[in-house]
């Protein structure tokens, strides 16, 4: 199983992930990792409480979350494969921290429509929040791939409009399905097709939307990890998702979360490499 990337991560991603606040990665872990995971997803289906917390949209999805934190092929995957090199490399981090992980599987002909929505539920603050979804399955128009607002990542942050609870509760998106067919709407729409092995990542900040499962033969199945990069700093707010095993109400708000077994680190930069990221002190000294 590899644990570096299988493809190089490129300028041309770094930039991307920039621009957009979501990027294709093709081919980046092997078909060992891939045929494991997919085994596990088939155990974890029969049996979702078991091997994680079942989240608020599981029913005709699964939707199991925590599955890194016990023993097991999700655990050694958060923790030896290359998902954190390229989470860091890509989104420009020296340090990068498992926050947990998601899987969701919309079985053939699921109706489980995931509304639009950004990733604000999480209680972090930061730009560096990101979301690594591994396609395990073959994803398509059919089966419910992942869509995007490509770039509106970079209008929350200027404005400072945060989704959700982690906002101040004013701000809404606009109804991105009327804006579809909107010449005129500032924003691309983007999405890809997948196959297992390939990933998107995704900035915190960019509103994703699935639609439910067409198929009537093939299920679609994908791993979010949820991770911290360097600008990623506690948020502890009524209503945002606590991290399961630490109290979130008494974390010191702003303050860069401290590695924990809840929170492991996963990658560094190696010391020999120049460093990426620069902290919030020299940035305005
Ligand atoms: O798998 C999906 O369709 C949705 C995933 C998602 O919303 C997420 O990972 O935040």
């Amino acid at each position: 199983m590899n644990q570096r990337p299988l493809n190089p991560i490129t300028a041309q991603h770094i930039a991307d992930y920039a621009r957009d606040g979501v990027v294709c990665l093709r081919q980046m872990f092997d078909a060992e990792w891939i045929g494991r995971l997919q085994q596990a997803a088939r155990e974890v289906q029969a049996d979702p409480a078991r091997f994680g917390a079942t989240g608020p949209s599981h029913g005709a999805m699964m939707s199991v979350s925590h599955l890194f934190r016990k023993p097991g092929v999700f655990r050694d995957f958060a923790l030896n494969s290359p998902a954190g090199e390229i989470v860091g490399r890509v989104i420009q981090a020296d340090t990068v921290q498992m926050f947990h992980d998601h899987l969701f599987v919309k079985p053939p002909l699921s109706p489980s429509i995931m509304q639009w929505h950004a990733d604000h539920l999480w209680p972090f603050t930061g730009t560096m929040i990101p979301n690594l979804w591994v396609a395990l399955s073959p994803v398509n128009r059919e089966n419910g791939r992942i869509e995007f607002v490509a770039g509106y990542h970079k209008f929350c942050m200027e404005t400072g409009s945060r989704f959700g609870p982690a906002g101040d509760g004013t701000f809404r998106f606009p109804d991105f399905e009327n804006e579809r067919d909107n010449p005129d709407f500032a924003f691309e729409f983007k999405t890809w097709d997948l196959e297992p092995g390939d990933a998107v990542l995704f900035h915190v900040d960019i509103p994703h939307y699935s639609k439910g499962n067409d198929s009537d033969a093939l299920a679609r199945a994908g791993l979010a990890m949820r991770m911290l990069g360097d600008d990623a700093y506690w948020c502890p707010r009524e209503g945002l998702m606590p991290v399961q095993g630490l109290d979130l109400l008494s974390q010191e708000e702003g303050a860069h979360p401290a590695p924990c077994p809840e929170l492991p680190v996963i990658w560094t930069r190696p010391a020999d490499e120049p460093r990426a990221f620069a902290p919030r002190e020299s940035l305005s000294a």
